[in-house]
């Protein structure tokens, strides 16, 4: 008789039995000759939505905003170091991937997630917010910057909530609730800012990215960056790193006898 076998896995976002791969449905082939990016490529990825020509101006943004962010920050220092250790491209940019998590880079999905709850059960009483999130999360995601600051601000930041706002038809609830929170932890310390992984966040919860997806934004954009400093130090044939002593804080107890 026949035998039936239960699928193994099921799959809702792309189908490569044709011709071609279609993503959500689209050929990729057509998304090319009619003129859509990899913006639109991610919002049927992630999302099985073709994002509008306004919603994709803003996710091509987001992704060139946080490509990179230079060789001092985690992500880039990882990817840095492996490479510097002769790692090839694969493991050393997924070094510096490990190093995207809930203080660096990783804050995205959960910052869309807090804001949006804010919006709905703290609307107008952001210390109430504060101060649930202070008792069940601990520091708020997506605020906070270990150097930009009121006095040092975060251009990437300014120009996407200026875009944003002022060059799309984007209704932002999410975002405005963010900016509100952020004049508020900013008079208690300058540095609590809403940084990148915040802003991003919130446009993406705004744009009606699913809320898991969100972290997928800045490591995919980040790769871009990780991959870029591991070909520029092969170029450079760096050598191995090695700490000096005097970037080290020897605490140790002094040699004893056994
Ligand atoms: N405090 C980002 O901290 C950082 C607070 C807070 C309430 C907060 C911190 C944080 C949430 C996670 C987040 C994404 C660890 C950051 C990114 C991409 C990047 C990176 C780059 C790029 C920095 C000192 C005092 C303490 C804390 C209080 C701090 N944050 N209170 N809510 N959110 N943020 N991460 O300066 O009273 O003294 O004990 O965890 O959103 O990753 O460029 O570098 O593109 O690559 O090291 O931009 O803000 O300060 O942790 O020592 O805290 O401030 O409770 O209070 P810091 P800490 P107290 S964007």
């Amino acid at each position: 008789g026949e035998v039936v076998v239960e699928p193994l896995i099921r799959t809702t976002i792309s189908d490569d039995r044709g011709e071609e791969p279609r993503y959500a449905g689209y050929a990729a082939s057509e998304l090319c000759s009619k003129g859509y990016g990899i913006e639109d490529v991610i919002g049927l990825l992630w999302s099985k939505k073709l994002p509008s020509r306004e919603e994709s101006e803003i996710i091509k943004r987001i992704i060139m905003i946080s490509a990179d962010h230079g060789p001092a920050v985690s992500g880039a220092f990882g990817t840095i170091l492996a490479a510097c250790a002769g790692i090839d491209m694969p493991q050393a940019v997924s070094a510096g991937m490990t190093m995207i998590g809930p203080r660096f880079g990783g804050a995205v999905t959960n910052a869309g997630k807090y804001f949006k709850m804010g919006v709905k059960e703290y609307p107008n009483d952001i210390p109430g917010f504060l101060a649930w999130m202070k008792k069940n999360v601990g520091p708020v995601p997506g605020i906070g910057h270990r150097v930009k600051s009121l006095r040092n601000p975060d251009q990437r930041v300014k120009y996407l909530v200026s875009y944003v706002k002022n060059e799309t038809s984007l209704h932002t609830p999410i975002l405005n609730y963010a900016l509100e929170v952020e004049k508020i932890t900013t008079a208690k310390k300058e540095n609590l800012i809403l940084n990148v992984d915040g802003t991003i966040g919130c446009i993406l919860m705004d744009l009606g990215f699913p809320e898991h997806s969100l972290n997928g934004f800045f490591v995919l954009a980040r790769t871009i960056g990780m991959i870029g400093h591991w070909i520029d130090q092969n170029n450079q044939n760096s050598r191995l790193i090695r700490l000096y002593d005097y970037l080290i804080n020897y605490a140790v107890k002094p040699e004893r006898p056994v």
